[in-house]
């Protein structure tokens, strides 16, 4: 996907907002906390959304992606004036965290929060799905479901693709590999991660290659290194992975933003190019 400026008034209040409050769910007897974010008109309407996931990066948690219920990050307007525009569908987002109590030690150790990201699948099948579908208007279709997610979190999206296919139709990794053979394992051993990508991907009862993968990030991103040549070697996975400028062309759509550095920000910018190609 060409990388494009991204017009600064996306990030300026929106006439029509949506809405963002915390949510909470049990998981393995623990209360956990996402925020979720509901498109202007939700309450007027009677309609099922689609609806985006997009999990936090290292030492962060379900506030990182907002900037907190308080929205003080951009992505807030971003996401008000993209459906506002028509730029994308109308759509609920919600920001988990693979973070629980009693492992602070994976607010600092990526290892430590490997073990984390790995075991996330399992309660978004078992424990954030339902509650999501019990509390929201969530549509319940693979394809009206995406996931995304930055660094760490672009870890757990792999993770999701490879446990989870079934449920998820697009992933957005956002400067982050999958470290399903170890860590940094797109840089070390992008073959290896491929084919257990791949493996997994075939025990998902999904038809091969009915997904869309939009992997994003810069070439000055700490992840450049790892997610760059696992991305290339998938694109030779065929008919896993077909390469495409757009979806319109193939189901794996890379951005690689020119000077693109390892921040929310750029999620925020990457957000923008996707978000027109989600739900279609
Ligand atoms: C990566 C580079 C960096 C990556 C994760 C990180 C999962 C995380 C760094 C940190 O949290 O300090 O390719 O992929």
């Amino acid at each position: 996907m060409q990388y494009m400026p991204v017009p600064k008034e996306i990030f300026s209040p929106c006439c029509r907002p949506g809405t963002l409050q915390l949510f909470t769910y049990e998981s393995r007897g623990q209360q956990k906390s996402a925020l979720v974010y509901l498109p202007h008109g939700y309450a007027d309407h009677a309609a099922d959304y689609p609806t985006l996931y997009l999990m936090h990066g290292g030492g962060g948690d379900h506030n990182e992606f907002f900037g907190g219920a308080e929205a003080k990050s951009g992505l807030k307007n971003l996401l008000d004036n993209m459906i506002e525009q028509g730029r994308c569908k109308p759509m609920i987002v919600v920001t988990p965290t693979y973070m629980i109590n009693g492992v602070d030690g994976a607010r600092r150790q990526i290892g430590e929060a490997m073990q984390l990201t790995h075991r996330f699948p399992e309660e978004f099948r078992k424990d954030l799905l339902p509650a999501i579908h019990a509390h929201f208007r969530a549509a319940d279709d693979r394809r009206m479901r995406a996931f995304g997610g930055f660094s760490m979190g672009g870890e757990t999206t792999w993770s999701i693709f490879a446990q989870a296919a079934d449920l998820v139709h697009t992933i957005l990794p956002l400067s982050g590999d999958y470290w399903a053979v170890g860590l940094k394992g797109g840089k070390d051993f992008p073959v290896e991660t491929a084919d257990a990508l791949i493996a997994s991907l075939g025990e998902s009862g999904v038809q091969p290659g009915d997904w869309l993968a939009m992997p994003c990030t810069g070439d000055k991103d700490i992840a450049y290194e790892a997610l760059d040549p696992m991305v290339h070697e998938l694109e030779k996975r065929q008919p896993w992975f077909s390469p495409g400028e757009t979806p319109a062309q193939g189901n794996l759509c890379y951005l690689l933003k020119p000077n693109g550095w390892h921040t929310y920000d750029d999620c925020n910018e990457y957000l923008w190019h996707v978000a027109p190609w989600l739900f279609r």
